[in-house]
């Protein structure tokens, strides 16, 4: 394959809605470019981009695959991202690593949830961003009313540079409003050739309206070109061009292109239109303004080829018999085939063996990549995802994908328990491929917990166990780390006194306990005085009292927020030892807790909610079901999404995003982060206890 240089390369994230016809898309690009052998199919399982077994049995991609489309002279990387939410994490990585956002718009849905979420990702990255409808020549194929829903829903500046003739089976050609000419396809086109012709005269009236509306859209960007349009002077197409490229790059205009991907129609005016209107990966410097970090200095990153080398990895996958292949889209300097370079991030020095660039799973070998191209490599010894590799010379740290976090969470369990060390492996393994899969032990609950995009995204990752390491997981509702505390102050005795034969055991300890702040922990206070307990034998007291706490007296939750005070005890000179007054402390805490009105505390967490205006009184009706307390609620500037700020309970926010989801039809989001504890309402409390009892009868307490 031939060398690209940076002015010659495009990087394009393909982002939308679940099943709006990105990966049909990318492989048809490729296939019709020539840079793909085959034009696949999503439903033959043999796209460019969907490889993974699970893609192909779900139809619907699951991470990010790469591919690229050489056309007249110019290099097109196209990202690939899943489109259902559940797999964001991959759709972020991709618009990250691009220069430029192709959105594809189903072209009977228009605009849906996914669509609006991943072009405000482009939007506030500051993406030049263009809009195909996908699918032309499907039932119910409606380009006008595509376009109006982009209009409705996320710009007015939204302008179509192409229409299409004919819709669903009549779906016969497109017209380019650049040149004036028709494209017409015929069954049968292989590659999307097509015949030019004049616009037929049954077009011409439909043409004049959207070509008029160009025509005006693109000279309002520059005030040079609107006095000529004034004064009714026509445009070179190549100037008007040009203008929307820059207008593009300002986010001022957004064009609308059309193709079925299926029949590879309209596909060759895509790609012309990619190639000349997307910028180059050097001319969004100016837009970016790349930097980096060298230790705590901040240098800038020039995607010059005599600039020091850095690259940033955006993702990882395993791969069978081959092991981990990282991609990365270079920002500085060129790189050679078998390369030493430095891993900032993990300082690590790397080898770039058989350096490549990415056809679907195809790794095609190159020579040298030069700034702005997307490589990848296998079996890198310590660089994972957002890590940047540079040079030792001039060791850079690259700004990092922003993963969003986790939104549901289930604990984790192998079926059988030879299995646990391989499961705990796989998951691990897991979140090296993808960042918002998570998973911690939680040292509280004692349970292993995994956190992702969703309730898919779950069921997903742990079909890959079952596939890749034959580890069968289950899940559960993750236990809730509840706490016990007191609530009144009270004081009491703990003795320990044994006399079995030989030598005894003697301990003796009078403790006080008070309430201490919300969030203090423990304090212990020795308050002995006059050696009615000797001095080695006080610490043993907070040992017992420490010991006894953790199993609490409730619900068998760690008891916290109190102070401890041992103001008096006895000791026998010869039965008394450590042993025995940690006995004692333990007796005694459990006699004084249970006489402080002791309660029950529960995880609060502040919840962060984006909704459609329409949907904003059934959110926060299903919130206050879920006992939240509603802080307020905020309409931001372009009167779209309300956001609700509200504090919830922890143990009421399980699949919270899943109804969140169902009951905004998809466009609500929402984050939260830990709050704190808060005493729990002696309702839910009571029912916290009965269970702790039933499962302590039951004889599998926590
Ligand atoms: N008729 C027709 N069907 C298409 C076309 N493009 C895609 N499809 C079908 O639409 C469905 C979704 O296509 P995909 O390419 O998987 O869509 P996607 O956007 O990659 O979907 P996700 O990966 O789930 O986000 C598949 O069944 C495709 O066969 C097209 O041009 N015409
Ligand atoms: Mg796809």
């Amino acid at each position: 394959m031939r060398e690209y240089r940076s002015e010659a390369i495009r990087n394009i994230a393909v982002v939308g809605h679940g099943t709006s016809g990105k990966t049909t898309l990318v492989d048809a690009l490729a296939f019709v470019s020539g840079s793909s052998r085959r034009h696949g199919s999503i439903r033959d399982g043999n796209t460019l981009t969907d490889t993974a077994p699970e893609e192909v049995e779900r139809k619907y991609s699951i991470a990010l695959g790469c591919a690229f489309a050489e056309w007249k002279d110019t290099k097109i990387n196209l990202l690939d991202t899943p489109g259902f939410l559940d797999f964001q994490g991959d759709a972020i990585a991709g618009i990250a690593a691009a220069d430029g956002a192709l959105v594809t718009i189903g072209s009977g849905t228009g605009v849906e949830a996914g669509t609006e979420r991943m072009f405000r990702e482009a939007i506030a990255r500051r993406d030049p961003v263009l809009f195909v409808v996908a699918m032309m020549d499907k039932e119910h194929a409606d380009f006008d009313r595509a376009y109006q829903s982009i209009k409705d829903r996320l710009t007015a500046k939204v302008v179509p540079v192409e229409i299409p003739i004919g819709a669903g089976a009549s779906f016969k050609g497109i017209i380019n409003l650049f040149t004036k000419k028709a494209h017409l396809f015929t069954p049968g086109t292989k590659a999307g050739e097509f015949q030019e012709t004049d616009i037929p005269a049954s077009e011409r009236a439909r043409f004049e309206r959207y070509h008029a509306e160009l025509v005006e859209a693109v000279a309002a960007t520059d005030d040079a070109l609107l006095e000529k349009f004034f004064s009714g002077e026509e445009l070179p197409g190549d100037v008007e061009m040009a203008a929307m490229k820059e207008a593009m790059k300002r986010q001022e205009l957004f064009p609308l292109l059309c193709c079925s991907s299926q029949l590879t129609w309209g596909v060759r005016t895509v790609l012309d239109f990619l190639a000349a209107l997307m910028p180059s990966a050097y001319e969004m410097e100016i837009l970016h303004a790349f930097r980096g970090a060298v230790g705590e200095r901040t240098v800038e990153v020039h995607p010059s080829d005599s600039a020091p080398f850095s690259a940033l990895v955006f993702k990882t996958t395993a791969e069978p018999h081959v092991g981990d292949v990282s991609y990365f889209r270079t920002f500085s300097g060129t790189v050679a085939s078998g390369q030493e370079v430095y891993n900032a991030t993990r300082d690590s020095a790397e080898k770039l063996t058989h350096l490549a660039v990415p056809l679907g799973r195809e790794r095609v070998d190159v020579p040298r990549l030069y700034p702005g191209d997307i490589g990848c490599v296998a079996k890198l010894h310590n660089t994972h995802t957002n890590d940047t590799i540079s040079t030792k010379a001039q060791p850079v740290r690259l700004p990092q994908v922003h993963f969003p976090d986790p939104l549901v969470t289930f604990a984790v369990k192998a079926v059988s328990r030879t299995d646990e060390e391989r499961l705990q492996q796989g998951l691990h393994r897991l979140h090296d491929e993808d960042p918002t899969f998570q998973t911690h032990f939680n040292t509280d609950t004692h349970e292993t917990i995994v956190g992702g995009m969703g309730e898919r995204h779950i069921e997903v990752a742990l079909a890959r166990l079952v596939r890749q390491l034959s580890v069968k997981a289950e899940l559960t509702v993750p236990r809730v780390p509840y706490r016990e505390t007191i609530t009144a102050k009270g004081e009491g005795q703990g003795k320990h006194k044994k006399q079995s034969g030989g030598r005894g055991q003697f301990g003796d300890c009078w403790i006080r306990m008070r309430p201490a702040p919300r969030g203090s922990g423990y304090q212990y206070v020795d308050a002995i005085v006059g050696g009615v307990i000797p001095r080695n034998y006080i610490p043993a007291v907070d040992r017992g009292i420490q010991e006894a706490a953790a199993r609490g007296v409730l619900a068998g939750y760690p008891m916290v927020d109190f102070i401890a005070e041992c103001y008096d005890g006895s000791y026998h000179s010869v039965d008394s030892n450590e042993a025995s007054f940690k006995m004692a402390g333990i007796q005694a805490f459990k006699t004084v807790a249970a006489k402080c009105r002791p309660a029950l505390l529960e995880p609060l967490e502040v919840v962060e909610v984006f909704t459609p205006e329409a949907y904003l009184g059934d959110v926060l009706g299903d919130l206050s079901s879920r006992r939240g307390h509603i802080l307020g609620t905020e309409a931001p500037d372009d009167g779209h999404f309300t956001q609700v700020r509200a504090i919830v309970p922890q143990a009421e926010l399980h699949l919270y995003a899943t109804k969140l989801s169902s009951l905004t039809h998809g466009r609500g989001t929402y984050a939260h982060h830990f709050h704190g504890y808060e005493q729990m309402p002696a309702e839910q409390a009571q029912k916290v206890i009965a269970l702790a009892d039933k499962e302590r009868r039951d004889g599998n307490g926590a």
